[in-house]
């Protein structure tokens, strides 16, 4: 397999009808912040799509997966709820409040926490492989890799070309968060690459403050049944995560021959260059860093600088980066991007900046939302059709989000058991419109 022709798809994760903000997540601080916020469920499922519909514009290819079933009632029945749909909900959201928000979380939008993808280029059976993240260290998000293993055996719904892993087993040692801890440098998409996993901690060892989500375990696991020719594993700074960059997508991301980081993103960046250099393969490795002194930890991680798309349009010599609006909100980081586009011969030439403030209050940035799945032409003719968005899907999608989500979701009505039957009708008819199938959400509407 060449891999000639191959291009990075973003796959997004569509925001479901029940986002809202419960302050679930630990050491993420924007989680924190705005717990029993009023949100904008609407508002934030056509901020997602807005930003498929613009990384279209600028001429890459996208792709979206269906938001996960919440409340999730199956969930509930399996804890001894009984009743109609919406009495299970009710008396679960009054009992037992710990229970009922993991089974409401918004957190399945996070595309990038759903699985850790490796291109067929990189593999030694030649098959792009996927890994189901197992998401272990919160109960909200550990819900969230059945429906995920199966979205993504219908997209990559070929034995031939695909391989996709069930999720390893749900435990301490082997906590895993997906490709939010995972950077891939090469050439050009279809050419092989280096692949970084990032890692908090090794699963003997503990950690004060925020906790560290992946383990160098699991880490080492996925990189070996994805038989990846060259990886690399690289700690995370333990003052990063302490910082609130839960994940390694907050301080750094890659695309192509470029790692843009901040200064105090690895511990140990100068033997991270180093592997990198010794293992890229056709290609120089630019390492574009931000240094603390222009930009803190502070400022990158309440800006999310970091959790920008960097893509590379049609011909151009530099990459473009796809910031969230907060970036130009915040004088630091405005100033410092502003500096770093306009310099001669820079790597990353252009900003681009896009709104997506629901997903950010829950510390979601548009590098979040997405999944990145290099395909070569025939891996994409393989996948499901019905998941690469084109103008007529998205027109059908914005018209099923106005249907059927609430304007605003305000604390009080969270419990509220009608919000059952309206998820679950939207849900059932989303099942028209994405190639999911009869069984796909696994609610009886009883
Ligand atoms: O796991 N927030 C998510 C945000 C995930 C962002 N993803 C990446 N960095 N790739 C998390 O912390 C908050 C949900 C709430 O509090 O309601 C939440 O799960």
């Amino acid at each position: 397999m060449t891999g000639a022709g191959a291009e990075e798809i973003n796959f997004d994760g569509l925001i479901g009808p029940t986002h809202n903000y419960a302050g679930l997540s630990e050491g993420n601080l924007a989680s924190a912040r705005n717990a029993n916020m009023v949100a904008r469920p609407r508002d934030a499922a056509l901020q997602g799509l807005a930003k498929m519909q613009r990384l279209r514009a600028l001429g890459l290819s996208q792709g979206v997966l269906p938001p996960h079933e919440r409340p999730n009632i199956s969930w509930l029945r399996s804890l001894g709820f009984t009743g109609s749909d919406g009495e299970v909900w009710a008396t679960a959201w009054k009992s037992e409040p710990t229970i009922a928000r993991a089974a409401l979380a918004a957190s399945a939008m996070w595309a990038a926490n759903a699985a850790t993808i490796s291109p067929s280029a990189d593999t030694s059976d030649g098959r792009l492989h996927a890994t189901v993240a197992n998401l272990q260290t919160m109960l909200h998000r550990v819900l969230e890799g059945e429906q995920t293993e199966r979205t993504l055996r219908r997209l990559l719904n070929s034995d031939q070309h695909f391989a996709v892993h069930s999720a390893l087993l749900a435990h301490d040692t082997l906590s895993d968060e997906g490709a939010a801890n995972h950077m891939r440098m090469a050439a050009n998409a279809g050419a092989p690459g280096v692949e970084i996993f990032v890692y908090g901690r090794g699963a003997g060892e503990t950690k004060a403050g925020f906790p560290a989500r992946q383990t160098l375990e699991a880490a080492a696991a996925i990189a070996r049944s994805h038989a990846v020719k060259a990886a690399i594993f690289a700690r995370q700074a333990p003052q990063a995560i302490d910082a609130g960059a839960f994940h390694n997508d907050v301080v750094a991301v890659a695309h192509e021959q470029v790692l843009f980081h901040h200064e105090d993103a690895f511990a140990d960046k100068a033997a991270l260059f180093a592997e990198v250099r010794a293992k890229a393969q056709g290609f120089e490795p630019v390492f574009v860093e931000v240094p603390r002194a222009r930009v803190g930890l502070d400022d990158a991680i309440t800006s999310y600088l970091f959790n920008s798309q960097l893509i590379r349009t049609t011909g151009a010599a530099s990459l473009s980066l796809i910031a969230p609006t907060e970036v130009r909100e915040n004088n630091k980081t405005a100033a410092y991007v502003a500096e770093m586009i306009a310099h001669s011969g820079a790597a990353i030439g252009q900003v681009e900046y896009v709104e997506v403030r629901e997903s950010m209050r829950n510390g979601g940035g548009p590098a979040c939302l997405r999944l990145r799945i290099v395909m070569t032409p025939e891996e994409r003719a393989a996948a499901a059709q019905g998941f690469f968005l084109d103008d007529a899907l998205a027109g059908k999608l914005e018209g099923w989000i106005r249907k059927h989500y609430r304007e605003e979701l305000a604390p009080g009505d969270l419990g509220d058991p009608a919000l059952v039957m309206e998820t679950q009708t939207a849900l059932d008819d989303l099942r028209r419109i994405l190639p999911l199938g009869g069984d796909f959400y696994p609610f009886q509407r009883t």
